[in-house]
């Protein structure tokens, strides 16, 4: 029985409602309410300056980015990318009218192996789509190795990877093209909401034609675009959301320091250390279960978590490779992606968020120790 308030895995960083009120007064005023309007402009600029890049498009959710990079690129054929994603990911490159091939993933961060790419390559390969999974960034510099030698295009999608930086540098800089969501769920949200980050003005002006249906004026529509535009009120709200991130960042960093000590003392449990020169966002908190050490399984430790009112996820379980619209692809076959299937057996993603208290924290440990038949 649930005795204490449950605890999610995450809940949404929101801005003050008295200093939203203004600008939705504002907006009322002008009725001025999508269609690039002022405050999707400012949020624009200002996203570039936060993040240090010089391009950046607006989209309404995280999902249409990832469409609109592969239309970008005109890209044909076969897309190797990763299972261990949310379904997002893929699902893209089919809406896209393309392929995709599936390549196994680190053991330590989840991310694409670099090193099974090769093998997956075949001449109607055009491209790369790995994903910066829980925000900790991929190995980008092996991956522009392989994408040069091959003459493949790399887009990132960085949907977790809000603010990363690696030695000072956003790792949106990496790859042709990278993609955001703004989703509710995310260290950064525009309730639902979404980016395409290029490096250069054509390419953008291409993007934001493609994200307002393909047209370029009254009377002509030059290429088979989608919506995927802003509305007034979320960049509003986007506007001031953004404040408030160095500080929810701050605190999220303290609370993976905490679990991680309090954690180091169960055996059977690991999680993904920091990443060497990387400033990381610390989106999310992935644990793996070693149910020969810790005692119980994943699912077992994790039902039990729900019945305390602790609600973590499972984040990337099923695999994309067993939803059916996959699973009979050649590359989809489990014995092609070992890591990734237990990987998706062993993790389970604790509750994270800026408000998430730290006598929390020590109640979500100690629940998990409980467990435990080893500890
Ligand atoms: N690429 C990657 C790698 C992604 O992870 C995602 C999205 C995308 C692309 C596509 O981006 P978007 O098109 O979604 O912008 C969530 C999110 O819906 C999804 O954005 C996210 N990845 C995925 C990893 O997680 P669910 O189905 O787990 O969300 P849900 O509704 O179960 O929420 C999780 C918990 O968050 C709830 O138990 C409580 C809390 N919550 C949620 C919402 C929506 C709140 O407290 N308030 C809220 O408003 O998918």
């Amino acid at each position: 029985m649930e005795s204490k308030k449950p605890i999610f895995v995450t809940s949404p960083l929101l801005p003050e409602l008295k200093n939203f009120i203004p600008l939705l007064e504002d907006i009322w005023e002008k009725k001025w309410l999508t269609n690039n309007g002022q405050y999707h402009q400012k949020l624009e600029k200002a996203l570039c300056t936060f993040l240090g890049v010089s391009q950046l498009s607006l989209f309404t959710n995280g999902t249409i980015p990832l469409l609109t990079a592969l239309q970008t690129l005109e890209l044909k054929g076969e897309v190797i990318t990763t299972p261990f994603s949310f379904v997002a990911t893929s699902h893209a490159i089919v809406l896209a009218g393309l392929k995709p091939v599936f390549v196994d993933i680190d053991p330590i961060t989840g991310n694409l192996d670099p090193s099974k790419i090769e093998a997956a390559i075949t001449k109607n390969t055009s491209a790369i789509l790995p994903v910066h999974v829980y925000g900790n960034p991929c190995n980008t510099e092996a991956i522009e190795k392989i994408a040069r030698k091959n003459n493949l295009k790399v887009i990132y999608d960085a949907a977790h990877a809000f603010a990363v930086k690696i030695n000072g540098k956003s790792i949106l800089h990496e790859g042709d093209l990278s993609t955001l969501s703004f989703h509710a769920t995310k260290v950064y949200n525009t309730i639902e909401g979404g980016a395409l980050i290029c490096h250069d003005t054509d390419t953008k002006h291409k993007i934001d034609r493609l994200k307002n249906f393909g047209i370029t004026d009254e009377v002509t529509v030059v290429e088979t675009g989608t919506n995927g535009k802003m509305d007034e009120v979320r960049a509003a709200f986007g506007l001031l959301a953004l404040e408030l991130v160095p500080d929810a960042i701050a605190k999220r960093k303290k609370i993976v320091e905490i679990y991680r000590t309090l954690i180091d003392s169960i055996p059977g449990i690991r999680y993904i250390p920091d990443m060497e020169n990387t400033s990381h966002n610390y989106a999310y908190f992935p644990i793996f279960i070693d149910k020969e050490i810790f005692g119980i399984s994943r699912d077992e430790l994790y039902f039990a978590l729900q019945k305390e009112g602790i609600h973590g996820r499972r984040y990337f379980y099923p695999l994309i490779t067993s939803f059916p619209m996959y699973k009979d692809m050649p590359s989809a076959v489990p014995s092609n992606l070992p890591v990734a299937t237990k990987l998706a057996e062993e993790v389970l993603c604790l509750p994270i968020y800026a408000d998430l208290k730290l006598e929390e924290v020590e109640r979500i440990v100690h629940a998990i120790k409980n467990r435990g038949t080893k500890a």
